[in-house]
């Protein structure tokens, strides 16, 4: 252990440990802008200086290592006045018009320059010019260059987790800015959407397509019903920009206050996870059977931001993707077509709105392929949490004060294997879950397929993914499953080289699936609250009476009356896709 001082208090911690952290151990939050743990720890923004008793400048405290003995001030005068300083040049690059901000209010640069009382900027203001800002018009990822501060944080989030290198620094000196990579249009940058740079800039230099102006001009037209659709891990996070722990913010509550804001149907997104678990399980036993599964596995479907990795990253294993849609998607077709005949109205007078944490979901609604025949989209809009929460505040909706509600007839009962969808390795339990008794007639404990989600790593952690093999019905199956594109694509490398072999994986590309999404709040501190709200989808589904897809009676309702059984030629036209456009 290093033993060292901190504003006077005694710290003693691990060699080397940065003298951030050492301070954060003994109650001390250093402010910082640029620094994510492990991912962006490279001193840019140097409002984490702190004195060093003997060093003639000051250093940053993210990366710099304590030694025995060291006496740290993080609060002296000095500092005070290099962190003022810093904050005014970084303030003269950054477009401070807080009201015209997505970050307003969550922004950390806004909070920073709050605490120090600081109301002009005495330096001359450089932005990007308006023809900086061109950006592809519709895309559902924004940037406007002019608030960015240059801290790297998009760099390395999008390097680091994802690989996807869509950010890079451009020239040099005063000239330096962040861009989309290799000078293309965002739309040929083979973005994911994933989002994951939009919840780490620390600024609001990066936000979503903002979709809510349409969905409220649809709730305002008497004659456009409206349906709307709540994804599994929204519900783990809608209530944290409203203070509300998870326990007051239920999903159910979110219906009402959905239903109070006029929408004229309100679903669980859970319910469409059910109906793709039927497909999903039978193509995957079809293909089992068939030999497919040979050489590669088969690919989990459902997030569309791994979709798009892989058809831009490694199109030969394209094929390899189930062919059932997103729940989002069988979602939108259930209802502009069953749904639509039970409550006699046209596909074309339904508006179908989905919210979800996530947005990439907002380009999967546009794929050309996610249309009837006619042309009608199976999925109109798609709102992100953030977006939603945004909305509740502009209907003058105390949620807190919302009656819970129960969702709609006759779609509205799911089971706890459509809720875990939402988070890491929930998708592989629940199609397992429902597999097994498809092949053995019996439902499994719904324990036996736990240890997918329980850390098991393959090779001593050098693979980045969990693997299991289970045996249902005599057959030995291979499974796997990750987040994280990097990751991901680390997984396809072995499965093309033949390192690896499995018979099922499951990707999401966002680190902890869905919970840990794109769309979900914005927060001022950095911390990573994916793995948490998952733990609070594992436990609904512990909770929950009917915890197989295969028991919903919405589902086996949906199978009888309309779609026959699972991959029939109804349900392929409904709820299947090539993923070819
Ligand atoms: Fe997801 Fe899914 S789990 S992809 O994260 O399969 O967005 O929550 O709605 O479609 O069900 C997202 C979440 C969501 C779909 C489901
Ligand atoms: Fe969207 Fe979920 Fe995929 Fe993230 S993991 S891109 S939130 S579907």
């Amino acid at each position: 252990m290093v033993k060292l001082t901190i504003n006077g208090l005694p710290v003693a911690v691990e060699d080397g440990t940065t003298i951030m952290e050492a301070a954060k151990a003994a109650g001390i939050s250093i402010p910082h802008l640029c620094y994510l743990k492990g991912i962006n720890d490279i001193g840019a923004c140097r409002i984490c200086s702190v004195e060093v008793e003997g060093e003639l400048s000051l250093v940053p405290s993210c990366n710099t290592a304590v030694r025995e003995g060291m006496k740290v001030t993080t609060n002296s005068a000095r500092v005070r006045s290099a962190c003022r300083t810093n904050l005014m040049l970084i303030m003269s690059q950054h477009e401070g018009r807080c009201s015209l901000c997505d970050r307003s209010g969550t922004c950390q640069l806004q909070k920073l320059t709050n605490d120090y009382d600081f109301f002009e900027n005495l330096y001359v203001t450089d932005l990007p010019t308006d023809k900086d800002r061109m950006w592809v018009k519709d895309f559902p990822l924004i940037r406007d260059p002019a608030k960015c501060i240059k801290c790297m944080r998009c760099i390395q989030v999008c390097d680091k987790i994802q690989k996807l290198g869509v950010w890079e620094l451009m020239s040099t000196g005063g000239r330096t800015r962040v861009d989309v990579s290799q000078h293309r249009s965002i739309d040929k940058a083979q973005c994911s959407l994933c989002g994951q740079c939009i919840v780490h800039c620390p600024v609001g230099a990066l936000r979503e397509r903002k979709d809510a102006t349409k969905v409220m001009a649809a709730l305002d037209d008497p004659e456009i019903t409206t349906v709307v659709q709540i994804a599994p891990a929204v519900r783990t996070a809608w209530g944290e920009a409203l203070d509300l722990p998870p326990d007051k913010a239920t999903v159910n509550q979110l219906a009402g206050a959905l239903k109070q804001m006029g929408f004229d149907y309100v679903f669980d997104t859970s319910f469409s996870a059910d109906l793709t678990i039927m497909e999903e399980a039978t193509e995957f036993l079809h293909r089992l059977q068939k030999g497919d599964l040979e050489k590669y596995p088969m690919f989990t479907s459902c997030c569309p931001a791994w979709v798009r990795f892989l058809k831009s990253r490694h199109p030969e294993l394209v094929p390899q993707l189930s062919t059932a849609k997103s729940p989002q998607q069988m979602f939108g077709s259930v209802i502009k077509s069953y749904f639509a005949e039970r409550i006699g109205v046209r596909p074309e007078k339904i508006c179908c709105i989905s919210v979800m944490p996530c947005v990439a979901k907002k380009a999967e609604c546009d794929i050309p392929a996610m249309r009837d025949e006619y042309g009608v989209k199976d999925v109109d809009y798609v709102l992100t949490t953030r977006e939603i929460i945004r909305m509740l505040r502009l209907s003058d909706i105390t949620p807190d004060k919302v009656e819970e509600k129960p969702f709609d007839r006759i779609m509205g009962d799911y089971s706890g294997a459509g809720v875990i969808f939402g988070t890491t390795g929930g998708v592989m339990e629940a199609a397992l879950r429902t597999a097994s008794y498809m092949v053995t007639g019996k439902n499994p404990s719904t324990g036996a397929f736990g240890f997918v989600h329980a850390g098991k790593k393959f090779a001593e952690g050098e693979y980045p993914w969990q693997e299991a093999t289970y045996t249902i019905g005599g057959n030995k199956i291979r499974v796997a499953v990750t987040s994280g594109l990097r990751n991901a694509d680390r997984l396809c490398k072995a499965l093309l080289r033949g390192q690896v072999k499995y018979d099922f994986v499951e990707v999401m590309a966002c680190p902890t699936g869905c919970a840990g999404g794109g769309g979900q709040p914005f927060h001022r501190d950095d911390v990573e609250r994916g793995a948490t709200r998952g733990k609070v989808l594992r436990n609904l589904d512990e909770h929950m009476q009917m915890r197989f897809s295969h028991e919903n009676p919405d589902i086996q309702r949906l199978y009888s009356e309309a779609l026959g059984e699972p991959m029939s030629d109804a349900a392929e036209k409904l709820l299947h896709t090539d993923h070819e456009s």
